[in-house]
């Protein structure tokens, strides 16, 4: 690859904020200086424009499975939807399927994503079956294969849940060699109970799946999430954090000095549970766990954003189409018709993060620029091992970089984004801030509404130790 030169930008990162052109060599940057002389390097006139670090995008599900429903994006098409929105790298996940072991779930989903993937990637591993076996594999995935975060699902039980032994055994395992664990913290046997409940009693409405998922019990499976990792002496990460009792947990243990991480996601910051009284069976789009919250707990995150109580953005896409056309039932929420419980739980959402927080953090008045660049790119990329190679813009990192128009308004909407999946959560809304182009190691893969990148050139990322304090 020949060099380039982005010439004149306004150059953002988590803690700078100045105009200087960048050259690239070798998809890393070479050099940053006031003015750098004409060569034989493509140039891009970024004059107007800021160059942000590419985004990281923690918590992503590509051709997934969930129960008896997969999402709708390859990693493909789901990939270069994460392009268009300014994410240069994504973690997704392996799932340990029954029977099979963490390592084989890596190299069964390696090989999936290699051939397909249009920007970089890396894996937690989910554990499902906490065995002697399973955990003797651990060591090896971290100082090895690159995997330093396990997910664990507290919810889900007889599916995906693992119990509290299984998640404390995991924890003492993978903390001594830099690993750490992801959970999805809900209780899950009480909200089967629950789920129980409303369908003995007819209520099988979308509306439902929010009603029988009580904030409080996310509060207690996050606060004893953060206790097992306390006793485990190991850092812990919160995924998906929604309830205002959750973020409580996480506040009272980091002000105790305990290594306690968590996550947001958009939709719980731009989005409330009235989403859920839309006619029909339109509120099936808004299905996805934990569930859409109320303005208290909305609230809540945004404040927890702003103070350092939160520290990363992810979006958990997690894509199901509405219609069961073209992809099938079982890429559709239509599963769900008529049995809330039967929902596939999940939303997309990859490729309007970056432009969504922009819009309503910084525009909003509620984070810092800077803040926001250490919510979409340097604190995942730290958070998660990929640092400083991802997350910044620095001579030596990998030049990934966005070139954002801070004043242009566009239109989020299922019509223009380039997912599979065939509806937005974000339908018809106004967003100030675009991203014009995006190099991927240097290479111009989107350029304004132009796709330039390619299946496979997304490389696979070894990850050093996760959780360390950022
Ligand atoms: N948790 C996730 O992280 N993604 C999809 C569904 C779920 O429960
Ligand atoms: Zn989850
Ligand atoms: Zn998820």
């Amino acid at each position: 690859m020949g060099e380039v030169i982005i010439r004149g930008g306004r150059i953002v990162t988590a803690v700078d904020d100045y105009v200087a052109d960048i050259l690239v060599k070798d998809g890393q940057i070479e050099a940053i200086a006031r003015h750098l002389p004409n060569s034989d390097a493509e140039v891009h006139d970024a004059s107007g424009l800021m160059v942000l670090p590419g985004g990281v995008d923690v918590h992503t599900h590509m051709e997934f499975p969930l129960g008896s429903a997969e999402t709708c994006d390859t990693f493909e098409t789901g990939t270069r939807s994460a392009a268009f929105g300014g994410t240069t790298t994504i973690i997704d996940f392996a799932l340990q399927k029954q029977g099979e072991t963490p390592k084989q779930a890596l190299d069964r989903r390696l090989a999936l994503a290699e051939p397909q993937a249009c920007v970089d990637y890396g894996f937690h591993i989910i554990l499902t079956e906490v065995t002697p076996e399973s955990l003797s594999e651990l060591p090896d995935l971290i100082n090895q294969d690159g995997v330093s975060s396990f997910k664990m699902f507290m919810a889900y039980p007889g599916v995906l849940m693992v119990d509290d032994a299984g998640i404390f055994r995991t924890m003492r395992k993978v903390g001594t060699h830099g690993g750490m664990v992801n959970l999805h913290a809900e209780n899950g046997g009480v909200i089967q109970v629950l789920i129980e409940e409303a369908l003995a009693q007819g209520n099988t409405s979308p509306k439902y799946h929010a009603l029988t998922r009580p904030s409080i019990m996310e509060g207690e499976a996050s606060h004893r999430a953060i206790r097992l990792a306390e006793l485990a002496e190991i850092p812990v990460y919160l995924v998906h954090l929604s309830a205002k009792e959750a973020l409580d947990a996480v506040v009272e243990a980091r002000d105790r000095g305990i290594s306690a991480f968590a996550e947001t996601c958009p939709h719980y910051l731009f989005l409330t549970i009235e989403e859920y009284d839309r006619p029909d069976f339109d509120g099936a789009k808004y299905v996805m766990t934990p569930p859409l919250r109320d303005h208290t707990c909305q609230h809540a995150l945004w404040r927890g954003l702003k103070f350092d109580d939160l520290q990363i953005v992810s979006t958990d896409h997690c894509p199901f189409c509405f219609s069961e056309r073209p992809f099938g039932i079982h890429r559709s929420k239509q599963l769900g018709q008529g049995d809330f419980s039967q929902i596939p739980n999940g939303a997309p959402g990859v490729e309007f993060r970056v432009p969504l927080l922009y819009d309503g953090g910084v525009g909003g008045g509620k984070i810092s620029l800077n803040r926001f660049v250490q919510l979409t790119s340097t604190a995942p990329a730290k958070m998660f091992g990929l640092f400083p190679q991802k997350g910044a813009i620095a001579v030596g990192s990998d030049a990934d970089l966005v070139l954002f128009d801070p004043q242009k308004p566009h239109i989020l909407s299922a019509s223009t984004h380039h997912s599979n999946v065939d509806y937005s959560l974000f339908e018809g809304r106004q967003v100030t801030g675009k991203v014009e182009k995006v190099f991927l190691r240097g290479e111009l893969v989107v350029d304004g509404d132009r796709w330039l990148g390619k299946p496979g050139n997304g490389r696979y990322q070894k990850r050093s130790a996760s959780g360390r304090v950022i």
